[in-house]
């Protein structure tokens, strides 16, 4: 039974202090209600979760947090972990590299990102202050959550002093598309991916976040994924998103509440039968005020009719406002208010009511409620939980919401009215539109986003990304049991050296060699041709390289060792000692048609070459532009495999490489056929391609079969990289140091499942 541990900057709640009494102020946002209801319900035993803790950095002095210990106050909701540190450090972290390096950037306003590197120690400093502190804390069946931009090297700082934590880590803001995260100095961007990393899995809003993320990982680290695994290092970690939802109900049901009735009567009141444009942020650049207030300007000076009949309540909330960036932004802010004001208003209406200051709830929803339209054009924004409550708020379906299509919402709340905020004529048309929809067209609207936000709420949240943190868990555990260990490398070396009659089958590229970036420079060097050689001469062997190469090649580099050779998958093949056989004898003509489908894939890809075998024809992706090559290979795929329905052509999507070759024979019914006319007492096939997979299913449980490279496989066993295939298959050739104390018990082979 074991603890949910959320670590995030701050805490969830803040202590006020008069004289020697300290009260406290509970936070009321959206993941402290999510966590509790969390734990409420049945979800945490399924998780077997007992207890919750929250860390985070104090905003009170360590004497009120003893007196609210003290007092029995503190943690009442959750277990607390304050950390107290240096507000020079603490400065340099959170408005240095946290808001003045990381969040513009991220926010796409690159130019407002200001590289000292004493914020980038800061960071460091402070991510492992947070390490230091929870991981002496941490108990084996602890779950913990990292949010947020401002820790994003902590879940590595955390791994390294704990190999086994469970560590999840969720991105609140939009991570950037890779041209704008490469703009980071080498070492941060390296620092921050390999930082994050350190989680087992790692969430975000969207799927463009999702993307940006791996991509960034393969150009950086040269990891690939596959679908939303990746394999970094020995670990496997999932990337998925996970759009944060809002408590509904609490939104929903607020409207029976008697108060917040009569504030909403109250507005209403006060503003006669005018029409009310609301919109609240916290004051950040990222949120588009400026330029709203520019498309609102725009919409009064082009739409006169509306004048006097609307007003626009803009709320602003203040924040950061130590940030220079910030207090600007203020003034420029009021100064627009103020011209248009000065502009438009007459002795009975003023179109903008201005306020800086922080709602109540009450006030916050009441404002909702009254609102006709909400008018929400963020620059860029990861979610905007703001449009969502709107929407959840509405009382029987009344209201519009104009959304910015740069925030992260917009890619669920697509019945609102999407706009481009920097496009004042399109913002303006759509306010004009807004005020003028019919009552049934809104309700038809929310009634839509309503069931999509209900359906998805903040708990769900919660629970969806818990459940896929301990999904990756278990996968991380059977991937774990496949990792060839030593105590399996001794069992295979014991029945090698106690057998007569052994087969070797091995795969070449990335088995006998590394992948090389033109194909026909991939000889083997010597190592490997003196351990074929040391291998093939010993009477009791016989080794195979099983590969999908064509005969010259394979001749031309291993011709002259006694092995067997089998090229192009199975269709040619030279038995120990003997010349080249080959199976098939069919016209080229077939190539011709897929070569020219190849060459269009050639031309729009650079880097992408053609292969032509036999029996095989190929293009070849490695050398291309990560990410691009990857993209043309499917749409060479789906072409391919329409051209050759109802022939006897198959297509295969091989490690970077697209390949069409005749059907009826695979490396699987060639490693089948040579191991049952040779009835051999100890058989290993090791490979690292998907047409090595034929194989592996081929010789399910009467082989020990090898995978190398992680992913996906049907292999008994894996291992991680190519580099450990010589010295394995050497290793199996050395004679134990001493005879072995004990009974010696002959391995068996575990089917591979
Ligand atoms: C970050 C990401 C992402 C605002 N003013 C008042 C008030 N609020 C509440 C709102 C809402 C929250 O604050 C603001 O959330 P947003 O999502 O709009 O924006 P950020 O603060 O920038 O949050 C963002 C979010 O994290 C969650 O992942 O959506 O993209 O930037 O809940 O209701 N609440 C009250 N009075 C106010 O004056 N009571």
């Amino acid at each position: 039974m074991g603890r949910l541990i959320i670590i995030s900057n701050r805490l969830p709640f803040s202590l006020d202090r008069e004289g020697d009494k300290v009260s406290i102020r509970q936070s009321s946002g959206g993941l402290v209600s999510a966590i509790k209801s969390y734990f409420e319900n049945t979800a945490a035993q399924k998780g077997n979760l007992t207890e919750k803790m929250w860390m985070g950095v104090a905003d009170f002095p360590q004497e009120d947090w003893d007196l609210a210990e003290a007092s029995g106050m503190a943690g009442q909701d959750f277990g607390i972990i304050p950390l107290f540190m240096d507000k020079d450090l603490y400065d340099n972290y959170y408005s240095g590299f946290s808001n003045s390096v990381l969040w513009p950037l991220f926010h796409y306003f690159s130019s407002l990102a200001s590289y000292e590197s004493q914020y980038f120690d800061a960071y460091v400093q402070v991510n492992r202050l947070f390490a230091e502190k929870i991981a002496p804390l941490l108990e084996p069946d602890d779950q913990v959550w990292i949010h947020d931009y401002q820790l994003m090297i902590l879940p590595h700082l955390l791994r390294q002093k704990k190999p086994e934590a469970t560590i999840g880590f969720f991105l609140h803001i939009p991570f950037p598309s890779y041209e704008i995260f490469r703009l980071l100095p080498t070492e941060w961007k390296k620092t921050l991916l390999h930082g994050v990393m350190g989680a087992d899995l790692i969430g975000f809003h969207t799927y463009d976040y999702v993307q940006h993320f791996l991509q960034s990982a393969k150009m950086l680290l040269g990891v690939d994924n596959y679908f939303h695994n990746l394999q970094y290092q020995d670990r496997l970690i999932r990337i998925d998103l996970f759009p944060i939802g809002i408590d509904y109900n609490k939104f929903h049901s607020a409207a029976d509440d008697p108060e917040l009735l009569e504030m909403r009567h109250k507005i209403r009141n006060e503003l006669g039968d005018k029409k009310i444009i609301f919109s609240v942020d916290r004051l950040d650049y990222t949120k588009g005020l400026q330029s709203r207030l520019n498309a609102f300007e725009y919409f009064i000076e082009r739409y006169p009719e509306w004048r006097e009949k609307m007003v626009f309540i803009l709320n602003v909330v203040p924040s950061r406002d130590s940030i220079p960036a910030y207090n600007e932004r203020k003034k420029m802010i009021e100064e627009k208010i103020g011209t248009i004001n000065g502009r438009f208003s007459t002795i009975s209406w003023q179109p903008i009511i201005y306020r800086y200051n922080h709602l109540s709830f009450n006030e916050l929803v009441a404002l909702y409620q009254a609102a006709d339209v909400a008018l929400i054009t963020p620059l860029r924004d990861g979610m905007n939980l703001v449009a969502k409550e709107y929407v959840a708020s509405s009382v029987g379906g009344k209201g519009v919401l104009i959304l910015s299509e740069l925030a992260g919402a917009a890619s669920e709340l697509s019945e609102a009215i999407l706009v481009n905020p920097t496009d004042t004529a399109d913002v303006a048309s759509a306010i004009t539109r807004a005020l003028a929809m019919p009552l049934y067209e809104q309700r038809n609207r929310i009634a839509l986003m309503q069931r999509r936000l209900q359906e998805y709420d903040v708990t769900k949240w919660v629970n969806d990304f818990m459940d896929q943190l301990a999904q990756v868990k278990q996968e991380q555990q059977k991937q774990k049991v496949k990792l060839l260990d030593e105590k399996a490398t001794a069992g295979i070396r014991r029945h090698y050296q106690r057998t007569k009659n052994r087969c070797l089958l091995l795969d070449y590229d990335g088995t006998l060699v590394p992948f090389s970036r033109i194909p026909s420079e991939a000889a083997p060097d010597n190592a490997v041709k003196d351990l074929l050689l040391r291998l093939s001469s010993d009477p009791k062997n016989h080794v195979v390289v099983i590969s999908g190469r064509d005969v010259s090649s394979l001749d031309r580099w291993l011709g002259a060792l006694p092995l067997t050779l089998v090229a192009e998958h199975g269709a040619s093949f030279k038995m120990k000692n003997e010349t080249w056989q080959q199976l098939v004898s069919v016209s080229d003509l077939w190539k011709d048609e897929i070569r020219r489908v190849m060459q269009t894939f050639v031309t729009r890809c650079a880097g992408s070459f053609i292969e032509e075998k036999m029996n095989t024809i190929a293009w070849h992706y490695r050398n291309t532009q990560t990410g691009l090559g990857f993209s043309r290979s499917r749409e060479l795929l789906n072409t391919l495999s329409q051209l050759i329905q109802n022939t006897t052509l198959q297509v295969i999507d091989g490690n970077k490489v697209v390949e069409v070759r005749i059907a009826g024979f695979d490396k699987g019914a060639t490693a089948l056929k040579i191991i049952n006319e040779m009835d051999p007492d100890f058989v290993l096939c090791m490979g690292d391609d998907t047409t090595d997979e034929d194989m592996f299913k081929a010789l399910e449980g009467e082989a020990y079969t090898i995978k190398v490279s992680s992913g996906a496989s049907a292999a008994q066993y894996t291992i991680l990289s190519q580099q450990q295939v010589l010295p394995l298959l050497n290793l199996l050739t050395l004679p134990f140091a001493a005879p072995e104390n004990g009974q010696e018990v002959r391995p068996t082979i575990p089917s591979a499942s």
